[in-house]
């Protein structure tokens, strides 16, 4: 059996916004590979059920979730959902089954939300399920809450979370996908791509499988879809609502140039397909004047800035996490974990929490640079104690732990 350990410790220069250069010494972290006697098919997702029982349920792209061994050097999995037959790439590179999240009365009632890709028209399936035992999902229960319209393959997204403040569940889209935003949709507020939605699974407002609760941002917006809570997003992969602050981290997958991290705030726009990080994006802008369409926003318009964003000289597609609180790790406590899904980086992000400003931003994890060993993170989850799990597309499981 293999045992992979990372070391990476060269962090000492953090970049602060996009100029200016602080010296911080960067928490040391080593990343070491567990559960390696599991069979697991692209993970996207750890999730442990809020029903006290410390169960660890890991998400496959292709269609399973699987509830992990206790043992980290267990082999035997229970498979929980077996969603494998519903067809859902056509391409098989973004669709899938991409979400998971369980009811905040799971324990009582059994609960989850999954969402997954479907074929023929091409479209994002947001279902409820039931468990049968905890341990078992029924197939039969499926209710179906929501199809959304997916023109393309790609930026599907599909992050579903609750927001233990409110109980809502919150429904990430991508742009629907192609490139240079050319659907034009997360600026649309008649269409629900380029969007989060906010539902209430426990109500049903007329002619629909769920509520839309009140105070969403646009109930009273003419032709507005009420599902939508904020807009302007191209492909958010990572969400996470911070139990203890209420900030919602959302990690938006840029094109060209920018990668970038938002804290989403009710009736926000994000900015895409009009900009693209903090920067205009060019391109749209180009291809808009090319059709004789117009190519500026209207007149008014306010983007929110995303909190952070690099440039793809680091890296070409972030992955978000969530802000480590567990205990193994002290240096650790309070980091935003993100990384990157191609280059393998992982970092640190620190915010003052009332002002929304970085305080440091620092490499944990680099991969030596033309290793045969690539890391593409596809999440960065908290374990059932809280701890670093990170999931690596060709079916590893890293754990981060601490290097001190
Ligand atoms: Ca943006």
């Amino acid at each position: 059996m293999k045992i992979s350990s990372l070391f990476y410790s060269g962090a000492i220069a953090a970049i602060i916004g996009s100029s200016q250069i602080a010296t911080v010494a960067a928490p040391k972290v080593k990343l070491q590979q567990v559960y390696e006697n599991l069979v697991v098919e692209r993970p996207v997702l750890v999730a442990v059920p809020p029903d006290g029982t410390k169960r660890q349920f890991l998400v496959e792209q292709t269609g399973k979730i699987k509830i992990m061994p206790g043992d980290e050097k267990g082999s035997d999995t229970t498979v929980f959902l077996d969603l494998s037959d519903r067809k859902m790439a056509e391409k098989d590179f973004e669709e899938g089954l991409l979400g998971l999240a369980f009811h905040p009365k799971f324990k009582e009632n059994g609960k989850f939300y999954v969402s997954y890709s479907q074929q023929g028209p091409k479209r994002t399936r947001i279902s409820e399920f039931k468990a049968l035992d905890g341990n078992v999902a029924d197939l039969s229960s499926e209710r179906i809450l929501m199809e959304i319209q997916q023109p393309e393959w790609n930026h599907n997204s599909g992050n579903l979370l609750f927001n233990p403040k409110d109980g809502f569940l919150y429904i990430c889209v991508g742009d629907g996908g192609f490139k240079n935003g050319i659907f034009m949709l997360p600026q649309k507020l008649t269409r629900w791509n380029g969007k989060v939605l906010r539902i209430d699974v426990d109500g049903k407002s007329p002619g629909l499988a769920y509520g839309i609760p009140k105070d969403n941002p646009f109930v009273d917006t003419p032709n507005a879809c009420p599902e939508i809570y904020a807009f302007g997003f191209r492909n958010p992969w990572g969400s996470w609502i911070d139990p203890d602050t209420g900030l919602f981290w959302l990690a938006d997958v840029g094109q060209d140039l920018w990668e970038e991290i938002d804290l989403v705030e009710k009736g926000g726009n994000y900015g895409w397909e009009y900009r693209e990080g903090t920067h205009e994006q060019t391109f749209r802008k180009s291809l808009m004047e090319l059709l004789l369409r117009k190519a500026d926003p209207p007149r008014g318009t306010e983007f929110i800035d995303p909190v952070h964003e690099y440039s793809h000289a680091d890296g070409l597609s972030i992955t978000g996490g969530f802000v480590y609180r567990g205990k193994k790790i002290p240096a650790l406590q309070g980091y935003y974990i993100y990384g990157d899904w191609k280059y393998g980086t992982v970092w640190g992000l620190k915010i003052d929490e009332k002002t929304k400003k970085v305080i440091e931003n620092v490499v944990l994890f680099k991969a030596k640079d033309n290793a045969e060993e690539k890391f593409n993170w596809t999440a960065f989850g908290a374990d059932k104690n809280g701890e670093v799990l990170m999931m690596s597309w060709d079916g590893r499981i890293f754990r981060m732990t601490d290097a001190k």
